[in-house]
């Protein structure tokens, strides 16, 4: 009986020390993957913000991304569902207004700067979106 007694005990803490383990282990995970996602923002250093952007096709796409990344704008996405662009930038070097200009320049109208006519007028018919 004083065995079955030990056993049990034994049983007991194996399975209240485990438990513990566990949770300090999940605690520790948890850690890691915050510092973690921290560092990961880190990496992607700079500003991110959002603004309408017309256009239609994916030549558009193109030319406005290519358009956004000026010195400064480490990435620009356009969205042709959504008609706008996502871009990156050091707000050191660049900031949203000055990539919305150099959009207009190219002929597309944005919340930030609207294209002159004759620089809409050298879209493609295919990207004329007016
Ligand atoms: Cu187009």
């Amino acid at each position: 009986m004083k065995t079955v007694k030990i056993i049990i005990i034994a049983l007991f803490s194996i399975v209240l020390g485990s438990n513990s383990f566990a949770q300090m282990h999940d605690h520790s995970k948890m850690d890691m993957s915050k510092t973690s996602s921290d560092s990961k923002m880190d990496m992607t250093a700079g500003k991110t913000e959002t603004i309408k952007v017309s256009g239609n096709c994916d030549m558009c796409k193109a030319s406005i991304e290519k358009a956004a990344k000026i010195d400064g704008v480490s990435k620009a996405e356009w969205s042709k569902k959504a008609k706008t662009l996502t871009a990156t930038f050091d707000p050191a070097k660049t900031n949203i207004e000055a990539i919305g200009k150099k959009i207009a320049a190219v002929g597309y109208d944005n919340e930030k700067a609207k294209a002159t006519d004759v620089a809409y007028n050298k879209l493609p018919s295919c990207c004329q979106y007016r």
